[in-house]
């Protein structure tokens, strides 16, 4: 497992994508990988899947007193979901600037949630604060031979 989290920094560091239930009920999934693809990042992992409450409660696990945290994972499991693994340089930071604010009323139009949502309970969308939790994440949600490392044509034009 150790391996699994090393090299993960520069262009190679990584950041955990899960398209929640109400972005796949509303046919969102396409749109939020056009972005991550469009700005450049490197699909490293994907797959669609009815979360357990267990899953959650682990992926939640720092949210566990929160006065909203159960209605959150009965949310989080109300249907499938997609989680992902993306790639490249500051892709954690970067990806909770497309993403906006956890409530879609502070978000600004362009990003992910002020654009899609309206209700911090309903945002469609979830990012990694930290490239900790994205370590912890990614290994929570994936095994080790589901992240695929491929080489993309593309990398001198968008890196130097
Ligand atoms: P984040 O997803 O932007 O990192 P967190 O504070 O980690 O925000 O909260 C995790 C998730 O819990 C949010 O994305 C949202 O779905 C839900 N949540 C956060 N605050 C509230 C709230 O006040 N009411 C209902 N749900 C909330």
């Amino acid at each position: 497992a150790h391996i699994f989290k090393t090299g993960w920094t520069g262009i190679n560091e990584r950041t955990f994508i899960a398209v929640k239930p109400d972005g796949v009920q509303r046919r969102l999934v396409g749109e939020i990988i056009r972005r991550f693809e469009r700005k450049g990042f490197k699909l490293v992992g994907m797959k669609f899947l009815q979360a357990s409450e267990e899953q959650l409660r682990q992926h939640y696990w720092e949210l566990r007193e929160r006065p909203f945290y159960k209605g959150l994972v009965k949310y989080m499991s109300s249907g499938p979901i997609v989680v992902m693994a993306w790639q490249g340089l500051d892709v954690v930071k970067t990806a909770r600037k497309m993403l906006g604010e956890t409530n879609p009323a502070d978000s600004l139009p362009g990003t992910i949630r002020g654009d899609y949502g309206v209700e911090v309970s309903r945002n469609v969308i979830h990012g990694s604060d930290s490239v900790e939790n994205a370590q912890r994440e990614i290994s929570l949600w994936f095994k080790e031979h589901e992240l695929i490392c491929w080489e993309e044509s593309n990398e001198l034009w968008i890196y130097k």
